[in-house]
Parts: C-alpha cells; structure tokens; sequence
C-alpha cells in the first residue's frame, strides 16, 4: 500500500503556493486569536504554522531570528534592555539573550498558546522563553508599548503577517508609541513582509516608521519558508548607523555560533536591489 502524500501548503493570496511533505500532525487548534498548527515535515523539521501561513520551521529558523534580532542588537552600541513585541515561539530572545550587554528581554506575546505549544514542540526555539535574562508577558503588545516611556535600547518586532490580531502592530501610532518606549539613540527592527509580493505593505511600513523616526532602512535576508523565498525586514534608528555594521571586538565574544549573521552579511543585507529601493523612494 502507497503511504500517504500529506502535504503543508500555504497558499498566497489565492495566487501561488508553497508546500513541503508533511510527515505528521503534532497539533492543531484554535486560540482565542488564531488557528496554530504544528506539523513535522522531511524538509524543515517542525513547522509552525498560524492561520496557515508558516511562521518559523525547526530548519531555517536562525536566517529570521538571527537578523532580526543581531541587525538592531549591533546597530546599538550598548543594547541593555531589550523588548520583543510577539515572537512567541522564542527564537527572537534567544538571539536577544546572546548579547553580553543585554540584561533584560522582555517578551511580549499576545497568544499564550503560541508559547505553551512551542515550549512544548519546539524546544530549540523555544529555549529562549526561558533564558534566565527573558521576562514572557501574555499581553497586548499595543497596550505594553504605551505606559513605558524610555524603557528599552532595543525594540523588536516580531509579529504575524498585518492580518488579524497583528495589524496594528503596522501603524504609525504604535510606532510612536515604540518610538517613546525607546531611550534617546534606541534602535527599533521589524519583520516587513516580501518586497516582491507584499509591495503595499512593505511601503506603507516605512512610510509609518519614517513618520516617527529619523532614520529608517530597509534590509532583506533569503528565508526559504517565506513567500518567494526572499523577506524584508525594517531597521529604524534615534541615532546609530545601521550601516556600520557590528562593532569586530563584539562580534568576536560570538565565536562560531552563529550560522547566517556576521558583518558582511549585515552590511550586505542593507543593499536594495533597484526594484526595492524605487517601491521605498515612490
Ligand atoms: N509570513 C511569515 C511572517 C512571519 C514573521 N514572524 C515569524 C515569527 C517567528 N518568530
């Protein structure tokens, strides 16, 4: 008898697909906020899915983490206390938590069955919930950002896709807010869709970031999970230069444990091929 041909697929926009075999179905629910499954596949290990779109996989989740999370943390030259806005799976603080400099990470994720199942089933990612530096918050994080002026060096976003629950982690206000929650010179990073299938979202994020904050950039990294395989992200600055790139006697401390960032690939990362920076500049 054939075994089963049991996919993952998500499909966007109705318009293209991206499917890998599925092996099995650890679990699928329903949150007071969204569908989440988690689904082991040949390719990319374990696969967390929201609302049906991939969020983070067992196999290519260091390319995001890595940098959205090293991106802002370097651009910074002393990141103490660090804020993570979603990023429930864990990989944000994780990351976060490698800094020496960091003494804090305060996550704050709205859906606590995001962190319950991947504490659960995906404890590689997950193991930065519960690094002695993370503090997890199950609350909103439009509300968090309001009432905590001056808090943090570092602010990352590190939200779902602009539907549902997370749209107004997109707006102007909530960067605002993000930008009052910062200390002078603090450094904020957020994921910021596909610049090749998401051009209205990726242009109305920098228009609300460069609304608030005086310096923002576009970087881009190649994450083979995401839509057409090639994501942005958005670095916006009170001060630093993101295009410095990290400080060699800081990186150093890192050894070799890093598998996607070092310093070439973060200057690199802020090079925009034409099409990018017109849809930027339009
Ligand atoms: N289309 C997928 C965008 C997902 C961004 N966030 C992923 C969360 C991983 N920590």
């Amino acid at each position: 008898m054939a075994a089963l041909d049991l996919w993952v697929r998500e499909v966007h926009r109705n318009q293209i697909a991206f499917a890998a075999r599925a092996t099995g179905c650890l679990w699928s629910g329903k949150s007071e906020y969204q569908t989440l499954d988690v689904v082991d596949t040949e390719a990319f290990g374990r696969v967390l899915l929201l609302d049906g779109l991939f969020m983070t996989t067992e196999k290519d989740e260091f390319i995001y983490h890595e940098m959205i999370a090293h991106t802002p943390l370097f651009t910074h030259p002393d990141p103490r206390r660090v804020l993570v806005i979603g990023g429930g799976d864990g990989g944000t603080a994780r990351e976060a938590a490698k800094h020496p400099s960091v003494e804090r990470v305060d996550l704050v994720e709205i859906d606590r069955l995001v962190v319950e199942k991947s504490r659960e089933l995906l404890p590689s990612i997950a193991c930065g919930l519960d690094h002695p530096k993370t503090s997890v918050h199950c609350e909103d994080g439009i509300q968090w950002v309001k009432t905590r002026p001056s808090a943090y060096d570092v602010v990352i976003i590190d939200s779902t896709d602009p539907i549902g629950p997370a749209v107004g982690l997109f707006s102007e206000a909530f960067y605002a807010d993000c930008s009052r929650a910062l200390t002078d010179g603090g450094v904020l990073a957020a994921q910021s869709e596909s610049p090749f299938f998401n051009r209205e979202e990726v242009r109305s994020i920098h228009r609300n970031l460069r609304a608030v904050f005086p310096r923002v950039h576009a970087y881009t990294a190649a994450i083979p999970t995401y839509p057409g395989g090639f994501w942005s992200f958005a670095l916006a600055s009170k001060g630093p230069d993101p295009l410095k790139g990290p400080a060699p006697e800081r990186l150093a401390v890192f050894g070799d444990s890093l598998k996607y960032y070092n310093s070439e690939v973060h200057r690199a990362a802020f090079a925009l091929p034409n099409y990018i920076s017109r849809l930027l500049s339009e």
